[in-house]
Order: C-alpha cells, then structure tokens, then sequence
C-alpha cells in the first residue's frame, strides 16, 4: 500500500515536468502545436478536371524550423506537395519532398509557387465545397484543415 502511494506521487511529479516542458514554447514543442494554418482554400476545377491544387499559409510561431512532408484529402486519390519552376521560359512544376517552414517566419502556399496537388479528384471541385486537408509534418505531428473552394479564375472562366 505504501510504495503504491509512491509510485502514484512519482508519476505525478514527472506528468507536471512533462507539462511544464511542453508549455514553455521551448524546442520540444511539436510542428502541429507551433504551425498555424490560415487562408486555406482549394482552387474550382473544370467538370471533367482529374487534378486540383490547395493553397495555404503556414506560420510558424515557434523557436525552431519544421517542415510540411505530406499531405492527405478527402476530395483526391493522392496528394502530393508540389512547387513552380521556371525552367527554359516554361512555368513547370515538380514534386518536392519538403516544404520548410522558418522558426517565427511563414511560408506560403500560392499560385505559381508551393502548392499542394490533388491528383485523382473523387469529383470536380465546385465553389462552395469544402476539401479537408491533413498535414503531416516532418516531426510526425499531423494538423487537419477545411478548405473552401475557391473560383479563382486564372483561365477557368466561362461564359
Ligand atoms: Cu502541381
């Protein structure tokens, strides 16, 4: 009975170390509690599109980096993260395995830059729908967003 009462008083002292810790805004604090998400939305789609892309802006409100890995979503088979490049006078764009984000600096996903790609779309994306999005970041932690689906026109309008 004695040493039960012990172990519970052990357990107790390191939950409270445990908590300090991870409420201090030191280094232990994982990317999905340090990186805020905002102005997510995913761009309108033709009818007959296969493929779509989200974009978003990550601040990082804490003391050192992290980086988006993957990306998952309810609206796409797959989801890759992608980036545009100019490369001989052509706009083209690639996969990447990372997108960075600074300790206390922000990064953004935005047309002709990063983006997340939906490749595989379950449907078109019309505006007013809504995509999820599930960020998985390089320490592992992973953050869901809603994002609204946007006419953003950039070649899509119609009469
Ligand atoms: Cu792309």
């Amino acid at each position: 009975m004695k040493t039960r009462r012990l172990s519970a008083t052990v357990l107790l002292a390191a939950w409270v170390m445990l908590a300090g810790c991870s409420g201090g805004g030191g280094s232990t604090a994982k990317a999905s509690e340090d990186v805020a998400v905002e102005n997510a939305y995913a761009r309108a789609t033709p009818p007959d599109a296969r493929v779509g892309a989200a974009f978003l802006t990550l601040k990082n409100a804490g003391g050192r980096g992290h980086a988006l890995v993957a990306a998952a979503s309810d609206v796409a088979a797959t989801v890759e993260l992608h980036e545009h490049v100019h490369k001989d006078g052509m706009m083209q764009m690639r996969q990447v395995p990372r997108i960075d984000i600074p300790a206390g600096g922000e990064t953004r996903l935005q047309p002709g830059g990063y983006h997340i790609m939906l490749i595989d779309l379950k449907h078109p994306l019309a505006p007013g729908e809504r995509a999820s999005l599930t960020l998985t970041f390089e320490d592992g932690s992973k953050k869901q967003v809603v994002a609204p689906v946007r006419d953003i026109g950039l070649g899509m309008r119609r009469r």
